[in-house]
């Protein structure tokens, strides 16, 4: 009896273990966790049909990690107590990439009806083991899993166009996406700023269109372009060997290569080779960055030999890539060049069409005919709707899911990747703290969140979204460490949006998940964001009151804040629920697991409170739609703005700022300011004067000073300047703002002539 009792109590903590721990991404659609485990250890076996080659590969992709982890050379097919065993057999309800798990003390099995299936079994096993090699045993919990995916889209994207990523950090991407049970590569191969893919036909497109002047110093709106004589030394190509070996290392985990082949604009590195497929048919060189000023980056659609030019090259891409679709690009056509090109404007008459938006669609129509008879399908970004969509084309809907809804009601598959929550060039947390992005803001919950299927749909409309995908547009990213870093861990949020049942998706039970993953990318020196952790300050401003409401997405955490500017800790305030601000204050947040700050920095949020808050404000001209921040009283809402311009500001695009604010009744006032942010690299600009005008009546206006601005437009920072009137004393009821825009972007921006934005946060009124 004692024995048994010692045994118990020796043997019921491993259990216990054993019972609470999963640690899937993404979670299956089924699990039921049972008493005890099976460690590996020298009584395992493997025991798998020698014959099927297909498990074969499966088998050395398991015991080679196994081998990794642990030392262990598992025998194959020999007698041991312990057996893992690997099977295809068909199998109702899995489909092809479905798994079937079970595991025992004794034995521990993976079915599937495909290899694919066995090696997302695999993965599954591997992710409750730990990541690197330890002392720990490889101990499994018991539990019988039934899997398989929700969509059979599962892709990842990236672009190394702008920055070339060498084969090993390809794969390296691959071997992630193969964890998170992603199925679809999407290689971005071609843009401006390189073309990267050795076409056999056509040397100078790497030779000279794979390399640019090496600018990566600057940020990439900041760069000058490259000048005549100045050296090409920054670039790189993948040769057609290199791209073979990546394709089979990829499809050896179940991972299908879409190379995108960009047409028929972003092609400014082809036109750098070969300048006579561009309409000027000017020599230039790829592009540095983001400045388009007098460079050729389309195609000419009105050169028949262009035409030929792509079908030898989509020829050796398609001998290359066995993928059922090749992606043609289509984005950000400027139409302009061809509206100026005597060549495009002949083929639109020749062929009928109405206009530039008709060229295109005719352009994309023209090259599909070519990829389905070579027996593939084409897919593009959802610009190629514009002018008729070719007819069998796949559209990848970007800017928003309205291309996407709409391919999908003509019938047309579907590949869902708006712009928001899926591109993952996007801040996560931040701007403050976070490594310069392009802009936007994706955070991990955001992503989570996401639903493929768009409402608009109906059941049978929605079967042609085929699935969603992350992409990694990498104007900003320049090295594999910071590539990581945007990737995880939004991508293994992405995965349970895509391969687990709607039903089962649970925020908080992903975030205790996560864990395990994110020690594991510790471990493994995976560079990942912990902007999950970050403190978002909400407020809510409602007839001259302001509330503040803080939360975190992470879960079992707390907050704790300070509002003197000082640094907070868990020495700060505890945030309990959400409370009033009756002064001006700078509240700075911090979230708190298990006693320890996770922010790198805290969030922080500035509140002024003025004799204008509440009051109505009117402008001559109305903000922009895009930028409606708080709605119509963001100027006189108490809440400045911070460096993110998404938020708490008001835009005007090539109008000045005229805004009238009523103060209710007579007050004494003695200053006016308001607060301004300048970003370059997004065309925001400060205004150049700002007149501030008071009234008694609202009908005769005097003014009370002007603050021109003595920052130049050039100036590259990000940074917010206020700009003030201070005067005596008087009592008015209306006040008067009017900031001048500076006109056009300032030269040598890439908007120069273009229209500049001028934001402002608050008109502080004291
Ligand atoms: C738009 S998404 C682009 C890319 C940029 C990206 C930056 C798409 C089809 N075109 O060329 O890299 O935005 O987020």
């Amino acid at each position: 009896m004692k024995k048994v009792v010692i045994a118990l109590v020796v043997l019921l903590p491993l259990m216990m273990k054993a019972q609470s721990i999963t640690n899937f991404i993404p979670q299956p659609v089924s699990v039921e966790i049972k008493t005890g485990s099976f460690i590996i250890d020298e009584q395992t076996v493997i025991q798998f049909n020698e014959q099927q080659k297909e498990i074969k590969a499966a088998v050395d992709f398991f015991s080679s990690t196994i081998k990794s982890l642990s030392g262990f050379s598992l025998p194959k097919n020999t007698a041991k107590p312990k057996k893992i065993i690997f099977k295809i057999q068909s199998t109702q309800e899995i489909g092809n990439e479905g798994y079937q798990l079970s595991v025992t003390p004794f034995s521990l099995s993976i079915i599937a009806n495909t290899k694919a299936g066995l090696l997302y079994g695999i993965q599954s096993i591997l992710q409750q083991l730990p990541a690197i090699r330890t002392n720990a045993v490889l101990e499994i919990p018991c539990m019988e899993v039934k899997d398989y995916p929700r969509f059979k889209w599962r892709g990842m994207h990236l672009d190394v166009s702008r920055h070339f990523f060498s084969p090993e950090v390809i794969k390296e991407y691959i071997d992630l996406m193969a964890t998170y049970k992603m199925n679809v590569f999407h290689w971005h191969l071609v843009d401006d700023g390189g073309w990267r893919i050795e076409i056999k036909k056509y040397p100078l497109l790497t030779q000279v269109g794979g390399w640019r002047v090496d600018k990566t110093n600057l940020p990439w709106g900041q760069r000058p372009q490259a000048q005549p004589g100045e050296q090409a030394t920054y670039g790189g190509f993948y040769t057609q060997e290199q791209i073979k070996e990546i394709i089979a290392y990829a499809a050896a985990k179940n991972i299908t290569i879409v190379p995108e082949i960009e047409m028929p604009g972003h092609v400014a590195s082809a036109i750098a080779a070969y300048p006579a497929l561009s309409c000027k048919q000017v020599p230039q060189l790829p592009l540095t960055g983001g400045n388009y000023n007098n460079i050729s980056s389309n195609y000419c659609a009105g050169n028949d030999s262009v035409y030929q030019f792509l079908q030898n090259v989509l020829a050796e891409v398609i001998d290359l890539f066995p993928s059922a679709y090749i992606h043609i690009g289509g984005d950000e056509v400027d139409k302009d060049p061809w509206k100026k090109c005597a060549r495009c404007q002949a083929k639109i008459k020749a062929k009928g069409l109405k206009n530039e938006e008709e060229l295109q669609s005719y352009f994309i129509k023209e090259i599909e005919k070519f990829v389905i008879a070579k027996k593939r399908k084409i897919i593009g970004w959802d610009e190629i709707l514009e002018g008729g969509l070719a007819p069998s084309a796949a559209v990848m809907s970007w800017r928003g899911e309205a291309g996407g809804v709409e391919a999908a009601k003509m019938h047309h598959e579907v590949i869902m990747s708006p712009g928001n929550p899926c591109y993952f060039d996007n801040y996560q947390a931040g701007p403050e703290g976070e490594p310069l992005a392009i802009g936007g803001m994706n955070t991990l919950k955001s992503v989570y969140d996401y639903e493929p299927i768009p409402k608009d749909l109906n059941t049978e409309e929605a079967k042609y979204v085929l699935g969603a995908q992350g992409n990694l547009w990498t104007e900003f990213i320049t090295t594999a460490a910071h590539l990581e870093y945007m990737i995880l861990p939004r991508m293994l949020a992405l995965s349970e949006v895509l391969w687990s049942p709607a039903a089962n998706k649970n925020w908080l039970g992903f975030n205790e998940r996560l864990k395990s993953h994110t020690r594991g990318f510790d471990q493994k020196g995976l560079n990942y964001s912990k902007g999950n952790f970050k403190v978002n300050i909400k407020t809510i401003s409602e007839k001259g009151s302001l509330q503040v409401d803080m939360f975190t997405e992470a879960d079992n955490a707390t907050i704790y804040y300070t509002t003197d500017g000082s640094t907070p800790d868990i020495g700060s305030t505890l945030y309990t629920k959400p409370f009033y601000i009756t002064s001006s204050q700078i509240i700075k947040a911090v979230t708190v697991i298990n006693g320890l700050v996770m922010s790198t920095k805290p969030a922080e949020q500035t509140f002024v409170i003025h004799k204008g808050v509440a009051k109505n404000v009117q402008y001559q001209t109305p903000y922009s739609t895009y930028y409606p921040a708080n709605g119509a009283n963001t100027l006189a809402d108490g809440i400045k703005g911070t460096l993110d311009h998404g938020k708490n500001y008001h835009g005007f695009n090539g109008k000045d700022l005229v805004a009238t604010i009523d103060l209710g009744n007579s007050q004494t006032i003695s200053s006016i300011n308001i607060g301004c942010i300048q970003s370059y690299r997004s065309w925001i600009f400060l205004p150049q004067s700002v007149k501030f005008e008071v009234s008694t009546d609202g009908l005769t206006f005097t003014e009370v000073g002007t603050e021109t601005n003595s920052i130049p437009a050039t100036e590259q920072s990000v940074f917010l300047k206020s700009f003030k009137a201070n005067f005596k004393e008087q009592s008015v009821r209306f006040v008067r703002v009017i900031a001048k825009q500076i006109g056009n972007c300032p030269k040598g921006h890439p908007g120069e002539g273009k229209a500049g934005w001028m934001f402002a946060d608050e008109i502080v009124i004291q």
